[in-house]
């Protein structure tokens, strides 16, 4: 589900929006504007500098995103009726093997990853490849806040208001020759910064890489993030340019982005280099495709505790299926895992 919140500016949302999504606000929309009209703007657009959420610690957005907080237009809420995960539980429960591989080390090691400056290379397939500082990177791009759910692949899950912008605004800059079928991404490699790059967590061979399909990448869904809840991204959540892919495990939203590649071929993943019968190249949610070791039928939304474990069933693409089931029309995704 879909929910449009009106900005204050008056713009065309189809201005904006992929059709998709517009088009699901609208009927919604039609349904209760007279509710929807009250929050009629996300808060930061009137207090840049603070959170519409609660318990949010205060960020220090870099020059280039604090002028975009303030222009953040549009707020598309995926999830009914589910809370937010607080903050909290958001930055201290954390899958980040470069700083660590406990859940709380990601928070306490990524002090030391230094976002300013940062660099993303564009190559591959592409017609205008090249090395751009992020700020002149981000520059075309308008930000929207998502409030998805994250289903990890280790059987817990939460709901994150994101901030970012579609895959789909990046590939229109980047122009994609006809060579194109994937998108991949890699995460900084810095042994130097990144504690887990050094004591050699065996498994991995750095630096870690996810990708996509070029038309799942093209789905509106699919986002690049800068910030959450309000703000610029925590270290331990990827800072300062992550992947999200709110249809698929956790371990696809690649964090800490540093090199974009449009290649021809379905690049070598990460998880999926490590065991591939546990982790595949699609990943999606899926509740009848069990992990080897663990169901995945049901997950524990965070926060959750020995008393109250707040077990959910898990769905179908996470949720998504009506946006992203036709990705994979006449696939067996039970091999396509
Ligand atoms: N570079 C990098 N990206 C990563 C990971 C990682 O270890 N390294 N872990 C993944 C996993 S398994 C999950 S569940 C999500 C967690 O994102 P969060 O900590 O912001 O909730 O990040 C993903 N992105
Ligand atoms: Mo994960």
């Amino acid at each position: 589900m879909l929910i449009k919140i009106p900005s204050a500016s008056g713009c065309n949302e189809s201005d904006v929006t992929p059709e998709s999504i517009y088009l699901s606000r609208r009927s919604l929309l039609g349904a209760s504007v007279a509710g929807l009209a009250v929050s009629a703007m996300p808060s930061w657009v009137q207090a840049a500098e603070s959170s519409q959420y609660a318990g949010v610690e205060t960020g220090n957005a870099p020059a280039w995103l604090k002028g975009k907080l303030q222009s953040t237009q549009w707020q598309a809420v995926t999830v009914k009726d589910e809370a937010i995960t607080p903050f909290k539980d958001a930055t201290h429960y954390n899958n980040f093997y470069e700083f660590g591989t406990d859940k709380g080390d990601p928070a306490q090691n990524a002090g030391s990853l230094q976002t300013e400056p940062w660099s993303v290379v564009i190559d591959g397939e592409v017609g205008k490849p090249g090395r751009y500082a992020l700020e002149d990177f981000m520059k075309p791009y308008q930000l929207e806040e998502r409030i998805y759910r994250l289903r990890c692949v280790e059987a817990w899950s939460m709901v994150i208001p994101w901030l970012g912008f579609p895959i789909s605004d990046l590939l229109k800059q980047v122009e994609p020759t006809s060579k194109a079928k994937y998108i991949r991404f890699e995460t900084l490699q810095d042994p130097k910064t990144m504690p887990g790059q050094r004591s050699g967590f065996a498994l991995i061979d750095w630096p870690y890489v996810e990708g996509l399909r070029l038309d799942e990448a093209m789905n509106p869904l699919a986002i690049m993030a800068v910030g959450m809840y309000g703000r610029e991204l925590p270290n331990q959540n990827g800072a300062p340019l992550r992947l999200v892919v709110p249809w698929k495990y956790g371990f696809k939203s690649v964090k800490s982005i540093v090199r974009i590649s449009l290649v021809s071929e379905q690049p070598k993943t990460t998880w999926q280099s490590i065991a591939a019968n546990e982790y595949g190249f699609y990943a999606n949610v899926n509740p009848t495709v069990d992990h080897p070791r663990w169901t995945q039928a049901h997950e524990r939304r965070l926060p959750s505790g020995l008393f109250s474990p707040n077990i959910r069933q898990t769905e179908m693409f996470n949720g998504y299926g009506e946006q992203v089931s036709a990705l994979y029309t006449g696939m067996d995704l039970r091999k396509n895992y």
